[in-house]
């Protein structure tokens, strides 16, 4: 297989684009294609302040590159999720890039923050039924907006690829779970109510892309994945998916388009509108819920701390 651009030898041949490139075009290309979607999507512009969601794997450190390649101001923000070896090594990874690469990362430990860190909140809830990824990525949720919003950033960006993305959509589809899908896609708006605008800049790589591209750049990240990441249905969707490419390539990448084409002509629509007039802001910490009067993140963290010390009272009785 030679590159469409020069001849060489490939480095990677991508099925769905008919494509094939050597490793210079390819490193070329990936950061080209990232500011086509950039300004398709209409992510941010070229003076917005962007914060960047770094756990220490591929994908969001080869994000935080491109981003820096294209000239864009960004800042890392790196949540600990105190998960033992796995959050150790994960920061390590992130504060080395961000060393080497001379750029600002801010870390936040959700144990400082709130009292505890999330397999313990797992285990003092009863959200998730003792699962951590619930508390989880509401906390992280949570983190990224708060942060977004206190240090005045215009967008907060995350490195979801093309799996992640469609293992997601076909997961929603299979529930039809309407809500969902109406606030799915490459940017998520900012809204009245103090929601920061949230953009996915590599929705349209395959995972397999930007693992090249992490190679070929020579980016260092952790490739273990989290251990409460086993056995969760979005890896079985994506081994689902995975076949079904095997089968028909560029199947992922069409899902995924059609749907963001369907949104677009109205598809949904009601559910957005619906959704936005639900918002409320969360009388303890000021960001937006559909709750009418706590968000979900201050009620479970206000019910973890309370069980922490009547767990605490017990022990000492
Ligand atoms: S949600 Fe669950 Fe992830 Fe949190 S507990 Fe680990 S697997 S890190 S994306
Ligand atoms: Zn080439
Ligand atoms: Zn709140």
């Amino acid at each position: 297989m030679r590159c469409r651009k020069c001849g060489e030898k490939a480095a990677i041949n991508m099925r769905q684009h008919k494509l094939a490139l050597c490793g210079t075009h390819f490193l070329d290309w990936i950061p080209e294609q990232t500011q086509r979607f950039i300004e398709k999507y209409r992510m941010f512009g070229e003076d917005s302040r962007i914060l960047l969601a770094v756990s220490g794997g591929k994908d969001s450190l080869a994000l935080w590159d491109v981003l820096q390649r294209l000239g864009y101001q960004t800042t890392g923000l790196y949540i600990g999720l105190g998960i033992n070896e796995y959050s150790m090594r994960s920061q390590e990874m992130a504060e080395k890039f961000a060393t080497e690469n001379d750029l600002n990362l801010t870390v936040v430990d959700v144990a400082d923050e709130e009292g505890a860190t999330i397999p313990e909140a797992s285990k003092l809830t009863e959200r998730g039924k003792g699962k951590p990824c619930s508390v989880c990525g509401l906390t992280k949720r949570h983190m990224m907006n708060r942060v977004a919003r206190e240090g005045g950033y215009d967008v907060v960006t995350t490195g979801h690829n093309l799996d992640d993305e469609v293992a997601v959509l076909f997961g929603n589809t299979l529930n039809w779970a309407v809500g969902y899908l109406a606030r799915q896609g490459p940017v998520l708006e900012e809204t009245a109510a103090g929601l920061v605008r949230k953009a996915k800049p590599f929705c349209r790589f395959y995972e397999r892309e930007t693992a090249a591209y992490t190679l070929l750049r020579g980016i260092n990240y952790i490739y273990e994945e989290c251990p409460y990441a086993e056995g969760a249905t979005s890896i079985y969707h994506k081994e689902l998916l995975n076949q079904m490419e095997e089968v028909r390539p560029g199947l992922k990448l069409s899902f995924y388009l059609s749907f963001l084409r369907a949104k677009e002509s109205g598809l949904f629509v009601q559910e957005s509108t619906l959704a936005k007039s639900k918002l409320a802001q969360c009388r303890t910490c000021g960001q937006p819920t559909t709750a009418p009067d706590q968000c979900a993140y201050c009620r479970t963290w206000d019910g973890v701390r309370k069980r922490r010390v009547t767990t605490r009272e017990g022990e000492t009785r």
